[in-house]
């Protein structure tokens, strides 16, 4: 579709206008803009079948515009948005998404400093050039550094963790409309990817125009990109642009499958179908006319040969063929199926809560048992424990459980023992082998050669007390690169120790992510899931951890802690 790419081609034209000053055209322009983003159907189509009379048509398209759509159909360019281009070759809309930097700026800034990329900004603004631009000045030398440093939070992809329960919530406001018969967050955030690019919603409703209208006048709304019949695009205050779109009941399934994607899975099915003779697109299945599939995603899938395919693995890395020989996972880890959370932290160390408080809250998010393990010595700032500290939360625990009996919650003995530079631990063997549940982890010295590391790593592992393997790459999202190690070694090892590697669920954590899950589920290396709590509030994180194991393909019987305590202690002994 040229929609797309003529809406922003006008939007920069009307951007470019204004900095020359003409009258009139920036609003018209921008406008045409806003217009053309917002059909649902393609330019191209309506000018195939009425020419520039049917594109005039088009509501705040006028002639002027409509020439240049006939002239970009036609030869694929718009020459005096070329012209104008040349002119200040600059990141239009990488700039102008710095807040305070408007498109007279833009000009001025190029001309005086040949700006041209937020990057050129910045380094001109550090070195105080900005300020001696007169009609710039210190302060907004000020503002467009804070600007910079908005975008670049804001600007790149979202943790999943961090919009997840926003569009949950907008999820659910949109399904209880009138009328509304579904609504569903579609894309990246149903496939539960670690980090999210922007949300697709999908409603199915035979009165769009209300929840169109519900949705652009949200609260969290700040900006507009495009405003049709059943496909709107909106800016959220957290930066997070969201697309709606309302389809009818009969195209359903295939509205969500298209949207739900991935792309690749997408683009597969669709090759897929035509070697079946049909056709596949958002708006169903069809041989010839017909739709013969697409109301729900089951039945778009058995059309087409297959068992029905989980939105998490949808990632075109061998779930179709596997549909089509049966060898999908048969029972996908569930995100009701966890029995208790391995790696929590209370206030005895860098948790804000304490054992009790940790074990009610656990209680009321369906668990059964949980393990304490805070930080052990070596981790001097979070207070960690020695063995004497370990022993006096043992008969503290030990307290607890006394007042729980009954309830239905069992807390367990354990520790993070931090893993030293050499691969030994920072507590005694004795000491260790007092706990219930060991997990070991590295919190110092990242910056190793690969084979010193995972020699470090695979030492620990073989100490016998240790059970679980904390976040084994040490990555954090966005913020820090996993440390140098051989995670295919680290694999071999865990099925010769029997070591436990952990999911940690923690959003800025997710490790080991899914791709490492799917080597140990091929391998037969066992996995926990851990929400790795600092607070009460820390379960409800157990949900993106549970979705990386099944974007890695695990079932419940490779995901330890949904057994019942008794079999996972079996299990660990
Ligand atoms: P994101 O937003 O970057 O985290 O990732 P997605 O997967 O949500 O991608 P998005 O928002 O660009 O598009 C939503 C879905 O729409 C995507 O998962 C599959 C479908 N889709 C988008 N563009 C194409 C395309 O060019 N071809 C096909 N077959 N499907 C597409
Ligand atoms: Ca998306
Ligand atoms: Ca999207
Ligand atoms: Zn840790």
């Amino acid at each position: 579709m040229a929609n797309h790419e003529l809406a922003k081609i006008f939007y920069e034209m009307a951007l470019l206008f204004e900095m020359d000053d003409v009258a009139f055209k920036p609003r018209a322009f921008e406008k045409a803009s806003l217009a053309i983003g917002s059909l649902d159907t393609d330019v191209c189509d309506i000018y195939r079948t009425g020419g520039v009379k049917a594109l005039e048509a088009i509501p705040d398209v006028g002639r002027g515009v409509a020439e240049r759509i006939e002239e970009y159909l036609k030869t694929h360019h718009i020459k005096d948005y070329e012209r104008m281009k040349k002119k200040i070759p600059v990141d239009l809309e990488g700039l102008k998404s710095i807040e305070g930097v408007g498109p007279k700026t833009i000009k001025l800034l190029w001309q005086k400093l040949k700006i041209r990329t937020v990057s050129d900004l910045e380094k001109a603004a550090r070195s105080g050039k900005i300020r001696g631009i007169p009609s710039l000045g210190q302060k907004t030398e000020e503002n467009i550094l804070k600007g910079i440093e908005f975008v670049k939070k804001a600007g790149g992809r979202f943790l999943l963790g961090d919009i997840y329960g926003l569009v949950k919530e907008i999820e659910m406001r949109l399904s209880k409309l009138p009328g509304v018969e579904q609504a569903i967050a579609a894309g990246s955030i149903r496939r539960m990817k670690e980090t999210i690019g922007d949300a697709d919603f999908l409603v199915i409703s035979s009165k769009p125009k209300p929840v169109m209208e519900f949705f652009l006048s949200m609260p969290e709304v700040v900006h507009v990109y495009a405003h049709g019949e059943t496909k709107s695009m909106v800016k959220l205050k957290n930066g997070l642009d969201c697309d709606l779109r309302v389809v009818p009941k009969e195209s359903f399934g295939a509205a969500l499958n298209y949207f739900t994607g991935s792309k690749d899975h997408n683009v597969e099915l669709r090759k897929i179908a035509i070697k079946k003779g049909m056709k596949l697109s958002e708006y169903g299945l069809f041989k010839g006319k017909k739709q013969i599939a697409g109301r729900t995603e089951e039945d778009l899938y058995k059309a087409l040969g297959f068992r029905y395919i989980e939105p998490e693995m949808r990632e075109n890395t061998g779930e179709i063929e596997a549909s089509r020989n049966g060898r999908l996972p048969k029972n996908l880890v569930g995100y009701d199926d966890l029995k208790g959370d391995l790696q929590t932290q209370t206030n005895w160390t860098d948790g804000s809560n304490s054992i009790e408080d940790m074990a009610r809250s656990a209680k009321a998010k369906g668990l059964e048992y949980i393990c304490i393990t805070d930080h052990t010595r070596s981790l001097a700032m979070t207070g960690g424990a020695d063995e004497k500290k370990l022993e006096r939360q043992g008969h503290a625990i030990d307290s607890v459980n006394r007042r729980l009996r009954g309830k239905g919650m069992t807390v367990l003995k354990g520790a993070e023992v931090n893993i030293m530079a050499d691969g030994s631990l920072d507590i005694a063997d004795q000491a260790l082998a007092r706990l219930d549940c060991v997990g070991a982890a590295v919190h110092s010295h990242f910056k190793m050669s690969q084979s010193d590391m995972t020699k470090r790593i695979i030492r620990a592992m073989e100490n016998p007390h240790v059970d679980v393997l904390f976040h084994p790459t040490g990555r954090l999202i966005n913020r820090r690169a996993p440390y140098e190690v051989d995670m295919d070694e680290v694999i071999r090892a865990a099925k010769r120790t029997g070591t436990i590697l952990e999911i940690d669920a923690s959003p800025e954590r997710l490790d080991v992510k899914d791709e490492y899950i799917r080597k140990c589920v091929a391998a037969g290396v066992k996995l926990v899931i851990d929400s790795d709590a600092h607070s009460v509030n820390g379960f409800g994180d157990l949900k993106f951890g549970i979705g990386q194991a099944r974007r890695g393909w695990a079932e419940s019987g490779d995901i330890l802690n949904t057994k019942r305590l008794k079999e996972f202690l079996k299990a660990i002994a």
